[in-house]
């Protein structure tokens, strides 16, 4: 079974009123570059002007007079020593692990209140870092929602509008602008980016794995090794290594961290910082735990065992990442980044009784778990309510590590959350865009402009799979509180005309800058 294309097409059969002479939102989103170098106290490194040397014993002019013979000169080299130890020694940049599951909904996990799932690492991760309560996905499916975590731009603005869409050869990866900043990088599990759903045997040769030839392979998008499946994979996977297909035993999720541990280790021993990309397959359909996995929920239906024995492998894969970097005592300036990719679909249970699932704009199909931890950065636990996105991802990395982007494709849709790390923003100003662009006609969108969400569909039209039952109608228009109403229930649109007229307005215009986007515009000519 595939993972699905978007199920909220039919909700809309006109053409969406846009006005192409929109301009897109500001695009001041670039990462202001390297860190500050801190330093235990401000440091003058002025020293005068220097001595002008000659091989002519005879001076040009009288000799200053000399300086008396106090300890100033000592002093002076010690403090020049010390300064030059600093500035010799810059902060070490980060190395970064970006962790997703496939399908875990908002409530898949232990510390957001599962009445039956364990996620030990999970929560011990949540009870020790940044974690979000108000994580959002770019879109609520998954090679979309990739694609945003690769480029911080929407997908929509690329064409990878649904699950199997690929990705324009043409965008910027993190992966590629890590690299070209000397970074070792590294992807390991599912891919989903190369146009490829994965139809083949997930377990027989050459299985899911994706080829030296792909033309859209993590290698070709900036990963220097890679480990990779087109599509989700379950046990005893097949997967590609730079290319080459090999057959695996155990759990996918185990799989997968094997292979990133070890490239975790190279780079270590190496001392050259690291991007590991590492993208479990689970706990997406189908459900399939291992015996071990699944003892712990026993006393449950065995669809419930296998689900929840997969979210225990990605849990314990977590666990084990950690335990690693620790270990190879680089956990302190690793910053891990730990998401799902869409909402849930497992039901009430998996999106936390959220509104929808997977496949739809309610909370229930974007709202996921997002955690952060980064010790030297983020010294101390807290949990944000600051709406965030795997928008922000790209912009993040680039200002943690330093990297810059050389012609980086414009516009971007996330923000850089260093300023969050660090306690000194606490509220979004941009709003985050969602738009279910596949299909005939473009259909439903969201504009979320915390703590207000806007729901626009093209035309009212009549209800459609999980966003409404069958017959309901369905407003053309909605406005939402989510902070005060997260399942969306109350219906704000009526009590609220100059709100939802500004939304609409700003909706509009970012999806006017979508459709140049998709005309090619943020290329240059000669890549178009
Ligand atoms: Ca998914």
């Amino acid at each position: 079974m595939n993972d699905g294309p978007a199920t909220d097409n039919s909700l809309g059969s006109a053409n969406a009123p846009l006005s192409m002479g929109a301009t897109g939102p500001t695009t001041s989103l670039l990462p202001p570059g390297a860190p500050a170098v801190k330093t235990p106290f401000p440091i003058c490194l002025r020293a005068g002007r220097p001595r002008r040397l000659s091989n002519n014993s005879t001076p040009t002019r009288p000799r200053q007079p000399r300086p008396p013979p106090m300890k100033t000169p000592f002093i002076f080299l010690l403090l020049v020593t010390v300064a030059s130890g600093f500035a010799a020694a810059p902060t070490p940049r980060p190395n970064v692990v970006l962790i997703m599951a496939d399908d875990q909904g908002w409530g898949d996990t232990g510390y957001n209140g599962h009445p039956e799932l364990k996620t030990p690492h999970l929560d011990q991760l949540a009870a020790s870092g940044l974690r979000f309560n108000r994580f959002y996905t770019a879109h609520f499916n998954c090679s979309p929602t990739r694609g945003s975590i690769m480029t911080g731009r929407h997908p929509d603005r690329y064409g990878t509008f649904s699950p199997g869409a690929p990705i324009r050869a043409q965008e910027l990866t993190v992966a590629r602008v890590l690299q070209s900043a000397g970074y070792a990088t590294g992807h390991f599990g599912k891919w989903h980016l190369n146009g490829k759903n994965g139809d083949r045997n997930t377990t027989a040769l050459p299985g899911r794995a994706i080829l030296a030839n792909d033309p859209l392979s993590p290698g070709k998008l900036g990963f220097d090794e890679w480990v990779s499946a087109d599509n989700f994979f379950d046990l005893d996977p097949v997967l590609g290594r730079n290319g080459v297909p090999e057959k695996f035993q155990g759990d996918s999720s185990d799989v997968t961290t094997d292979e990133a541990l070890k490239f975790i280790r190279r780079r270590a021993a190496a001392a050259q910082p690291f991007l590991a990309v590492v993208w479990f397959g689970s706990p997406h359909v189908p459900h399939q735990a291992l015996p071990a996995d699944k003892a712990a929920y026993g006393a449950l239906p065995e669809a419930d065992q296998n689900y929840y024995g997969e979210l225990t492998a990605v849990d314990r894969s977590v666990g084990r990442l950690r335990a690693a970097l620790r270990e190879l005592r680089i956990a302190d300036n690793t910053l891990l980044w730990y998401n799902s990719d869409n909402g849930g679909n497992a039901g009430p249970k998996s999106t936390g009784n959220l509104r929808g699932s997977k496949g739809t704009l309610w909370e229930g199909g974007l709202r996921v778990p997002g955690l952060v931890e980064w010790p030297a950065r983020i010294p101390r636990p807290f949990v944000s309510e600051m709406p965030c996105s795997t928008l922000d991802i790209y912009p993040t990395v680039l200002a943690a590590t330093g990297a810059v982007a050389q012609n980086q494709i414009l516009p971007l849709d996330g923000i850089n959350l260093l300023p969050h790390f660090d306690r000194q923003t606490e509220t979004r100003t941009q709003a985050l865009p969602f738009w279910n662009h596949a299909g005939a006609q473009p259909g439903h969108a969201a504009w979320l402009e915390w703590p207000y969400k806007l729901h626009t569909h093209p035309v009212a039209a009549r209800g459609a799979k999980k966003s409404k039952p069958a017959g309901e109608p369905i407003p053309a228009v909605q406005l939402y509180d989510v902070s005060k109403d997260p399942k969306e229930t109350t219906d704000l649109a009526a009590q609220e005309p100059a709100r939802v007229a500004r939304m609409t307005a700003a909706l509009a215009a970012w999806q006017a800058s979508v459709e140049k986007s998709l005309a090619g515009a943020d290329y240059p000519a000669a890549a178009r």
